[in-house]
């Protein structure tokens, strides 16, 4: 089958001896569906480790190419030997490819062959992945390990923290700011975009083309669907010598754990800290919250909501379709807010509300009824009016009493 270019992927793996180079590599064939067997470094078994030397002495003596397909694209993959001895067959397999991915023991840490591979990979002008092994091993200091990688660059390193997360590559055009730290188990589908800072827990879904803006945190098993967008900037302006001049825009979005955040929904940034959403909170397809609001937990609300700023919801608050609700008001646990209610003061705890402005239910059904009632309240007026008008007339119009002065 003929392949195009853009569909190849060539990598050299390197970096220090026994960081799990040749395991990794072994396990990508295994997990890719290449090979169908369990090899094994230690038993000898291993698919990069082939060579008789090799399989005496447990560690890669020459450089080896593999290869697999996944998500359409095709890997090449070139193990190469750790040992400073052998560090020429590194420094040949770099200027074969355009990345390489620089295995890390979380255990020993950074040694020689991990800098030397880092620098090597730079001056061949390839991309470079830093894969963090042996994470299962006691006694590791992660943020040590983290802080002592960044002495390799002054450039900003995006985090995928674990190795447990998918990246929907069908289309693959998800795109990372630097510092994005992503959870074991979470799925970041074609055409997402996280920009610098992002924070993810794990097993969270972002959907296609989802945009969550600097440094938005979204808590563990969160759902955030297609076209989302989380961390816009606030819609507060003043005017300054005639124009409008938008005000600081310096916070972020934190969605809690469990949460799912509908198709197109945008949640602004706060003015300075963050605009919330509480665990459990479930919002459906194009709502709107504004910046600074803080969202209870386990609140449900309907689509087409939209919420001004610095407005805060207790827990278990329902807000149904097309609701409005003002800025800086407080709705008390428990409240539901009725489809198209308007809100413009705050309501108390468990109180049903309904109406534009909104009023308590009760209140609002009797006004509802007044209202249905008006067609017929309006001809009997109409028929009163005419009666007083007749008697109007006969009263002035009848002869007088004739009594004379
Ligand atoms: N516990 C643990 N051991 C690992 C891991 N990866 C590799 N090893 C072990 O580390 C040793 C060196 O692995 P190998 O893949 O040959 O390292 P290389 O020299 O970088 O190719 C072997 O005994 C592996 O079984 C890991 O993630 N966890
Ligand atoms: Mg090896």
């Amino acid at each position: 089958m003929a392949r195009k270019v853009g569909d190849l992927r060539n990598i050299v793996v390197c970096g220090h001896s026994s960081a799990g180079k040749t395991m990794l590599v072994d396990q990508l064939l295994v997990q890719s569906g290449a090979v169908n067997a369990k090899p094994s470094v230690d038993a000898g078994t291993s698919i990069c480790d082939f060579d008789e030397e090799e399989k005496h002495h447990k560690h890669s003596v020459e450089a080896t190419v593999v290869h697999f397909d996944h998500a359409g694209k095709h890997f090449n993959l070139i193990d190469t030997p750790g040992y400073p001895d052998l560090v020429g067959q590194m420094i040949g397999a770099l200027r074969a490819v355009e990345t390489s991915l620089i295995a890390i023991d979380a255990h020993a840490g950074i040694k020689v062959n991990t800098r030397r591979a880092w620098n090597e990979a730079g001056k061949a002008g390839c991309g470079r992945i830093l894969v963090i092994t042996k994470l299962d091993t006691d006694n590791i200091d992660f943020p040590a390990l983290i802080a002592s990688i960044k002495t390799f660059t002054d450039k900003p390193i995006t985090t995928l923290v674990n190795t447990h997360y998918h990246f929907d590559h069908a289309h693959g055009n998800q795109s990372f700011g630097p510092e994005v730290e992503i959870g074991s188990g979470s799925t970041i589908h074609t055409g997402a975009r996280l920009m610098a800072g992002c924070k993810l827990g794990e097993k969270v879904a972002i959907y296609p083309n989802a945009v969550l803006y600097e440094r938005t945190k979204v808590g563990t098993g969160c759902e955030i669907h297609a076209g989302v967008v989380l961390g816009c900037h606030g819609f507060g302006y003043r005017v300054f010598e005639g124009s409008h001049v938008s005000g600081a825009q310096l916070g972020w979005v934190e969605i809690g754990a469990d949460c799912e955040i509908g198709a197109c929904t945008t949640i602004d940034r706060g003015t300075y800290g963050p605009t919330i959403i509480g665990d459990g909170t479930k919002i459906d397809n194009l709502v709107m919250i504004a910046h600074n609001c803080r969202i209870g937990r386990h609140n449900m609300i309907c689509s087409q909501v939209g919420v001004a700023g610095s407005t805060i919801t207790g827990d278990y608050v329902l807000i149904a379709g097309q609701v409005g609700v003002r800025d800086h008001v407080h709705i008390g646990e428990g409240a539901v807010l009725g489809s198209k209610a308007g809100v413009s003061n705050d309501v108390p705890a468990g109180a049903h509300m309904l109406g534009i402005p909104a009023v308590r239910e009760r209140e609002q059904k009797i006004r509802f009824a007044a209202i249905s009632k008006l067609p017929e309240m309006r001809r009997q007026l109409k028929k009163l009016q005419r009666v007083v008008d007749e008697l109007a007339r006969d009263h002035t119009s009848a002869p007088s009493s004739g009594k004379a002065a």
